[in-house]
């Protein structure tokens, strides 16, 4: 049967916005939607490919597992597949599981399965040669993924070297990196009081981690391993079950999940998913189902594979755990450049461990879709420690007399117009600077530790400045005076000194952070970066066109635009004005990046050449550039270092003549990952 244009049109649909969100998820680690509701649109999805095969693409998100690798982090091919698991949601799809097992060996007799709770964290595939750690790499698309050997050697539970080297030349070991419920937290809370992003969930607060491309900031990262198979292993001899597989991994040094068991059969499945749905609440860290896999090797290779995954393995995943509340009203929340976002206040209502009084929806086109008025009952879901949502609202309890809610005409805070642009779902408050929840929030920004950082310039203290009316934008925080700041709640003499002499302190900036610090829409802080390393001086930045803004590499037309449009208002450029009259400024025409930490080769160009045994020459280029410096494709008596591979070539001859530092590529790798440069 041929699908009808709708039903064309529906999985057209659901594959761009599952593409959304593995792009917002694998790329850019910041889910929008909890699991759960990506697993619908999944199942959706392969549903109707299911019953309408005609309707499967090679490119659909279907057909294949993960993300793309980002592009600052040398890619690593994996010899052997790694794998992923096909999903159960419930008790019949393992019922179906264990029948096709049973079909497809042709026995009638209970199979028996090794089980184990299935982490929620990042796969990993651990490269050991001769016993020693040399590589590590995240999944990606399960056929290459990026090379995080810096930040996985700062992880105390992966061995750096094997306990039994001998066991075999080559061994790929594969496990689950991930972050204890109790690091989560406490990571989050030293993010919040320094004004930092905090992540949502510990899944990617670990994904996070292993992407960081200071190893020494990934060291004070809690991250664990827990191991559960085997990638290649070269000359060895394989272990003949999965539960064999896993002692010897033990035995090798590594950590194994200590409630990983073998079940007989389908009865075994069942209950050692009722036994872990209900330990779960007590783990020490997040899992999100459990694991099901034919402990017999010789009949895991009877059964193959399908695609990507393995045939003789699944993972029954928890439901997300869903509550009914009342709304109690909608409000409305105006962001740092104007967004307004809907609020629904929530009857308070326990769900998965914590309180939950409110819930954000997206923005208005999402509260009319899902038609949440006040008084309405509804569905809140939260899954892992992701924002709490509203699924639905229950139409059968929606009180008799009841209202849409109406986007606001006027911003709730300053009373200024709202407008939404044609195509834009968002509404935006149009008072700017001044509106004084888009001020105070800017302010925020602007004082914060990557931006300007003005130790001790807190949101409490930004709030009472505003509203005292003492700082009306950033110029003012430079005219501020110590006996104006002792008028203060809770600020004495010391503290207002201090004050001042940390915005004293922060005048001497770089550009990258001072465009960062401005707070243009879309710029973010590698924006500013690339923008200050670009452009040199603000004078060329705030002049250039949208086009040459365009021409800027990784520099889109929304971001053009937008940069563009803030050079243009009278005010951002008399405020930027005052800011350099009062004494902000920066090393000319430095390139230097915002990022704390990340300069190491700020103000050095180097060159790469020959072949790197650890990654390809543009992944180096790109680390390089990540760290601030600059790279070129010839040596000069400019060149600040040469890093050499194999098979060097001239380069090398002329780096000698001109006197030019040469460094190793281990020696490079040193540096990367953390040892010191004179
Ligand atoms: O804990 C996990 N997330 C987990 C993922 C455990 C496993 O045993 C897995 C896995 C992904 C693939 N095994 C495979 C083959």
């Amino acid at each position: 049967m041929d699908p009808t244009a709708s039903i064309r049109e529906r999985a057209a649909q659901l594959r761009a916005e599952i593409e959304s969100h593995n792009f917002r998820y694998y790329v850019l680690d910041q889910p929008a939607v909890p699991d759960a509701e990506y697993d619908r649109l999944m199942h959706e999805l392969a549903d109707l490919e299911q019953q309408y095969p005609g309707l499967v693409v090679p490119d659909s998100p279907t057909q294949r597992v993960g993300g793309q690798a980002a592009p600052q982090f040398a890619q690593v091919r994996h010899n052997l597949p790694m794998l992923s698991l096909d999903n159960a949601f419930a008790d019949a799809d393992v019922v179906a599981f264990d029948r096709r097992i049973h079909e497809r060996l042709g026995r009638d007799d209970a199979i028996t399965y090794s089980a184990e709770p299935k982490l929620d964290g990042v796969a990993i595939s651990l490269r050991y040669e001769k016993g020693v750690l040399v590589q590590a790499a995240t999944r990606g698309d399960g056929t290459v993924g990026e090379d995080v050997t810096h930040t996985v050697r700062t992880i105390r539970s992966v061995p750096l070297r094997l306990r039994a080297a001998a066991v075999a030349p080559l061994i790929e070991v594969r496990g689950e990196i991930y972050m204890s419920r109790e690091g989560f937290e406490a990571l989050n809370a030293r993010a919040r009081a320094s004004g930092e992003k905090t992540f949502a969930n510990p899944r990617n607060a670990a994904a996070g981690s292993l992407r960081q491309l200071d190893p020494q900031l990934a060291a004070a990262r809690p991250l664990a391993l827990y191991a559960y198979g085997f990638g290649q292993m070269d000359k060895g001899e394989l272990p003949p079950s999965q539960s064999a597989g896993l002692a010897l991994l033990r035995s090798l040094g590594l950590r194994v999940n200590p409630l990983c068991e073998v079940v007989r059969g389908l009865a075994g499945c069942l209950e050692y998913y009722v036994r872990m749905a209900t330990r779960r609440a007590q783990l020490p860290y997040d899992i999100d189902g459990v694991v099901y896999k034919v402990d017999d090797c010789e009949l895991q290779t009877e059964l193959g594979f399908v695609a990507r995954a393995p045939r003789w393995a699944i993972a029954r995943k928890f439901p997300a755990e869903e509550v009914l509340t009342v709304v109690e009203g909608v409000e409305f929340q105006v962001g740092r450049t104007g967004a307004i976002t809907p609020v629904a206040r929530l009857k308070p209502v326990p769900v998965g461990g914590v309180t939950v009084s409110n819930a954000t929806v997206h923005n208005f086109d999402e509260l009319r879709r899902k038609d949440i008025r006040p008084g309405d009952t509804v569905i809140v879901r939260r899954a892992g420690d992701v924002i709490p949502e509203i699924v639905a609202v229950v139409p059968e309890r929606r009180p008799a007399v009841s209202r849409a809610v109406e986007p606001p005409v006027q911003c709730p805070v300053c009373g200024s117009d709202v407008i939404r642009q044609e195509g834009q779902v968002v509404a935006r408050c149009s008072g700017g600077l001044v509106c004084p929840a888009q001020r105070k929030q800017a302010l925020r920004h602007f004082a914060s530790r990557r931006a300007m950082d003005i130790d001790g310039l807190g949101e409490k203290l930004i709030d009472q400045l505003v509203d005292a009316g003492l700082v009306k934008n950033a110029a003012d925080i430079y005219r501020l005076q110590a006996d104006q700041l002792l008028d203060m709640e809770r600020m004495g003499e010391k503290s207002a000194v201090k004050l001042v002499a940390a915005i004293a302190r922060s005048r001497n900036t770089s550009l990258g952070r001072f465009l960062f610090a401005l707070g243009i829409p879309e710029v973010g802080e590698a924006t500013a970066a690339t923008l200050a390393g670009h452009f040199g001086q603000l004078e060329s930045l705030s002049e250039a066109s949208e086009e040459e803004l365009q021409g800027v590499a990784d520099i889109g037309p929304a971001t053009a635009a937008a940069v563009r449009t803030f050079f243009a208002q009278a005010h951002n450029r008399d405020v930027i004005g005052d800011l350099r009259r009062l004494g902000v400024s920066w090393p000319d025409g430095a390139g230097e990046p915002a990022r704390v930490g990340h300069g190491r080769f700020a103000g050095k160009t180097l060159v790469v050449t020959g072949t790197l045994a650890h990654m390809t020459r543009e992944a180096a280029q790109a680390r390089i550039r990540a760290m601030g410096g600059k790279t070129a494709d010839s040596v000069s008596s400019r060149t600040s270092y040469l890093v050499c591979g194999e098979k060097p070539g001239s380069k090398l001859k002329r780096a000698r003549d001109l006197g030019v530092p040469v460094l190793t590529e281990e020696e490079f790798l040193a540096l990367i990952n953390g040892g010191g440069m004179q």
